[in-house]
């Protein structure tokens, strides 16, 4: 049977500086930049395949052995994006006529906050461009499946830059540092709960253009000077500024969910538990020595150095609340290479 077929894995990134707001629904254009670490893709990660046949009848897609509808504006918008680009080498001139078929799985909690649309958007894209032979950025494209996805692209630190051009043309992901820059980075994730979401990322930060004052005050006054900052202290290895950015980051996109309307409450009770819980260990540390930050659920990410790691997850252990604490699985993950 003829047939071309690629799987590659794409790992999870973590934000440090929040995206949350669009200019562009459409194109997926952000309203401020964004800077995530990206984790090793030992234990969190996306794995696709596509595959693509004379044989296939229409484009298939199955998430987590699931099939789904391919008549999804983003899933096509991608496809057809890598597709255009591949049209431009004749070599792909039979491949193109033929349909895809993509499986792609992920081996951690799906839309629980624990961004899974990015490692999997990274993956999906940038397994159609190994298949095509598509060269340069895709973050762009990888972009408009989902926003956070184009930071997945690279490893280390990556800063998502909004942009000004009406096109995108200019909103795509480059490498703040390489992984290799900082080892003794770690991330903690810490997993409250993963069932899925209430309120999607797509349609609280939609609301929240719609209806947060906070979010528009946080857009212009606070994030410039914050990536600037959080930049430098990632390029100097200043653990303590890019710990106190980092948290306080967090929490005003918290803030900013809680002052859309209606609100999205995203933090739970064990999640304030948690923030609770930082605070006093870097209160007793005298600097901090790890910082939360809370996506769009309730599970936290402690970002902090290796030498941090066995204290906190003893105290973490040891004090977080709930019936399930035992359950609470909890992973150390080095931000590590993307290959
Ligand atoms: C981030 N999040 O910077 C922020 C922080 C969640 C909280 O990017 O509509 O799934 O697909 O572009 O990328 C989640 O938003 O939203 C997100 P879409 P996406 O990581």
């Amino acid at each position: 049977m003829k047939m071309a077929a690629v799987t590659c894995i794409a790992p999870v990134n973590i934000a440090v500086i929040k995206y949350w707001g669009k200019k562009d629904e459409k194109l997926i254009i952000p309203l401020n930049d964004s800077l995530s670490g990206t984790l090793s893709m030992d234990q969190m990660h996306a794995k696709t395949t596509v595959m693509a046949s004379p044989n296939f009848k229409k484009n298939c897609i199955w998430l987590n052995g699931k099939e789904e509808s391919f008549e999804n504006a983003r899933l096509l918008a991608c496809l057809k994006e890598i597709q255009r680009r591949a049209e431009q080498n004749e070599a792909n001139k039979e491949l193109l006529q033929w349909n895809v078929h993509v499986c792609s799985e992920n081996n951690f909690p799906t839309a629980a906050g624990l961004a899974s649309s990015a490692a999997g958007y990274a993956c999906f894209v940038y397994a159609l461009a190994k298949l095509y032979n598509v060269r340069g950025d895709v973050s762009q494209i990888a972009r408009q499946g989902s926003g956070s996805a184009c930071r997945s692209l690279e490893g280390g630190f990556v800063r998502w830059h909004a942009g000004s051009a009406p096109d995108g043309s200019d909103s795509l992901a480059t490498q703040v540092v390489p992984e290799t820059h900082w080892p003794e980075m770690r991330v903690l994730i810490l997993v409250v709960n993963d069932s899925k979401k209430k309120v999607s990322s797509t349609s609280g930060m939609q609301r929240a253009v719609e209806t947060s004052d906070l979010l528009k005050h946080r857009v212009v006054h606070c994030v410039p000077e914050r990536i600037a900052a959080i930049e430098k202290a990632i390029r100097n290895k200043d653990f303590p500024t890019f710990a106190e950015i980092t948290m306080k980051d967090s929490n005003q996109f918290h803030a900013v969910a809680l002052d859309t309307y209606p609100p999205a409450v995203y933090m739970n009770d064990v999640s304030h538990a948690i923030v609770d819980l930082i605070h006093c260990l870097n209160e007793v540390k005298g600097s901090p020595k790890v910082a939360y930050t809370f996506d769009a659920g309730p599970n936290a990410c402690l970002y902090l150095l290796e030498p941090a790691v066995a204290e906190t997850l003893a105290l973490v252990n040891h004090f977080l609340p709930g019936p399930n604490s035992q359950e609470n699985a909890i992973q150390g993950i080095p931000v590590v290479p993307v290959n």
